[in-house]
């Protein structure tokens, strides 16, 4: 499938959504995907710049709870594992672990 009809799917898709798991687009699986860790109560890198329709996962490396929580979207709370979402509109998404958000434990995905 072109990049060009996945983007045109997605945005049928995603018209009421900005973000989804990436997980709801099955197959759909050649998007590049960046990866931010979370590790010693902070998201590594706090900042990620990425290009429309690319995927980011976030990978758990502490001992600790946390999740990445969005407005519209958002992460369970676990100790381990991974998260994934493809980012279908430009703009800047700021998210955070809603447990440590206080103590710093916030991050910004900027989308071209
Ligand atoms: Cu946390």
């Amino acid at each position: 499938m072109s990049r060009k009809r996945l983007s045109l799917l997605a945005g049928i898709t995603l018209a009421s959504a900005v973000l989804v798991p990436a997980a709801a687009f099955g197959g759909a699986q050649a998007a590049t995907t960046h990866t931010v860790t979370l590790k010693e109560f902070r998201f590594h890198p706090g900042t990620l710049t990425i290009r429309r329709g690319e995927k980011v996962t976030w990978l758990w490396r502490d001992q600790t709870e946390h999740n990445v929580t969005f407005h519209s979207s958002h992460s369970r709370t676990q100790e381990s594992g991974s998260y994934t979402i493809r980012f279908t509109h430009s703009g800047t998404f700021n998210y955070r672990c809603t447990i440590h958000a206080e103590e710093g434990m916030r991050g910004k995905i900027v989308v071209h």
